[in-house]
């Protein structure tokens, strides 16, 4: 799911945030010349909090439906039709803040891999050499297999609860059985504060800039 946010464009309400996929190749946005103003991203989308998104859907093969479940946020992407929908993000829903609020001791007694492969560690765990058996920021493991193991070895190493929160509480998915990749048709939101936001767009301009040295 390619997706390109422009800040720019034909205001219907002041200040809002326009996300548009219609323009997947190269972002290209007719309100914007060269399309200046425009970030493109896969299989990530950041919002800011507390302004209007408005999102314009369209398809370029079969019908899918945008989803935020979450959010309560549904609507058909039909081919040959661009459908608006807009939404706001409620101002303190921030990534960060979620995943604050959604931080938990977890028993490692009763820990189970298949349960957690989605949190990730708020902190370090070591066993009793001081190796790190779950890093800050990691996660269980990516197997059944793996993830057994390393709560076999925190039991191991007398560690009896872990910290863990959500790698990321928002997503964005496809609510319509469209096809065979249909299971893989989804991709992270992060929602910023307004000025998190202006950071971040901030630094993805910086980044788009790409130095040709002599070669024009
Ligand atoms: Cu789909």
């Amino acid at each position: 799911m390619g997706l390109s946010l422009s800040g720019a464009g034909r205001h219907i309400r002041p200040n809002r945030c326009e996300v548009d996929y219609r323009h997947k190749p190269l972002g290209l946005d007719e309100s914007s010349p060269g399309a200046a103003d425009d970030i493109y991203t896969i299989n990530e989308m950041h919002l800011p909090t507390g302004r209007d998104i408005y999102v314009r859907l369209t398809s370029k093969d079969v019908i899918h439906s945008f989803a935020i479940p979450t959010m309560r946020v549904k609507q058909d992407a039909i081919p040959g039709m661009e459908i608006p929908i807009w939404f706001e993000v409620k101002e303190e829903a921030t990534t960060e803040t979620l995943k604050a609020q959604m931080t938990k001791d977890y028993d490692t007694a009763k820990a189970d891999w298949y349960r957690l492969r989605h949190h990730v560690s708020v902190e370090d765990y070591r066993d009793k050499s001081g190796q790190v058996i779950l890093a800050k920021g990691g996660d269980l493991g990516a197997t059944h297999e793996d993830g057994t193991k390393k709560i076999k070895a925190l039991q191991d190493a007398g560690v009896a609860t872990i910290k863990l929160q959500p790698r990321n509480p928002l997503e964005v998915v496809c609510a319509q059985l469209c096809g065979n990749s249909h299971f893989k048709m989804k991709a992270q939101i992060i929602t910023h504060t307004a000025a998190g936001f202006d950071k971040w767009i901030e630094e993805q301009n910086k980044e788009e800039e790409v130095d040709f040295g002599d070669q024009f």
